[in-house]
């Protein structure tokens, strides 16, 4: 199997190039920021009690994303890998997936993180917020939330895969098509250095 991560800040792009990657990589595309939009589309009590979180620009508890994660990873037992957009996003996520992957006899190939200046983040988001009717992207006060909570919350996790040698980074400003390319390379590289081991 293998497993991705694909990291970064709020509007720095793991939507947009997980519907990329997993068309070309044939992996199961697991985004806990959609499977959540669903739960609140289907007004569920999981999607109403998570959307006073996610208006707020804050995280959803998280048992609650640890339990939904589990249950997806669970419905796919011939997936070839997984990709994950999105999860996890702090350090008890971290470890649950850890422990989730371990299980399943299988582990985190690479976490590739997605570096986008705040000012283009802010850009994209408000642009996206005039058209999608997300309701956490139409207030900058929210939105800077968002990246506080990214800062305090989700950045350090980070370090976890740099101390496994997981860890990649790539700039994430350009055409879709340009940081798709860098993201193939990466993942090609990584999928390489696997085989040969
Ligand atoms: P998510 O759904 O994960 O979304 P996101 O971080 O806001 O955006 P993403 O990085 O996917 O950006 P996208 O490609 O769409 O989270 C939403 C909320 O759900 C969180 O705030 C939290 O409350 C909750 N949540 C989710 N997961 C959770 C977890 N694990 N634990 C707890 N809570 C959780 O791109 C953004 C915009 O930029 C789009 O409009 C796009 O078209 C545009 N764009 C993309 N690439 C571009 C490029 N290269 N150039 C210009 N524009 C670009």
């Amino acid at each position: 199997m293998f497993n991705l991560i694909l990291f970064g800040p709020p509007g720095s792009g793991k939507g947009t190039q997980s519907e990329k990657l997993v068309e070309k990589y044939g992996l199961i595309h697991l985004s806990t920021g959609n499977l959540l939009r669903e739960e609140i589309a289907n007004k569920t009590p999981l999607g109403l009690e998570a959307k006073n979180f996610m208006d707020k620009g804050q995280l959803v508890p998280d048992e609650v994303v640890i339990c939904m994660i589990d249950n997806s990873v669970d419905r796919h037992k011939e997936a070839p890998g997984f990709l994950f957009d999105g999860f996890p996003r702090t350090a008890a996520q971290a470890d649950a997936l850890d422990k989730l992957l371990s299980l399943k006899k299988t582990e985190i190939a690479v976490l590739i993180a997605l570096e986008v200046s705040e000012e283009e983040l802010m850009r994209r988001l408000i642009s996206r917020g005039r058209t999608s009717g997300r309701s956490d992207d139409v207030n900058e006060t929210v939105i800077h939330q968002r990246f506080a909570v990214y800062k305090n919350e989700t950045a350090p996790i980070a370090e976890h895969y740099k101390k496994l040698r997981k860890f990649q980074s790539i700039k994430g400003e350009g055409t879709v098509e340009e940081i798709f390319n860098s993201l193939c390379q990466t993942i090609d590289k990584r999928m390489k250095s696997l085989a040969s081991q």
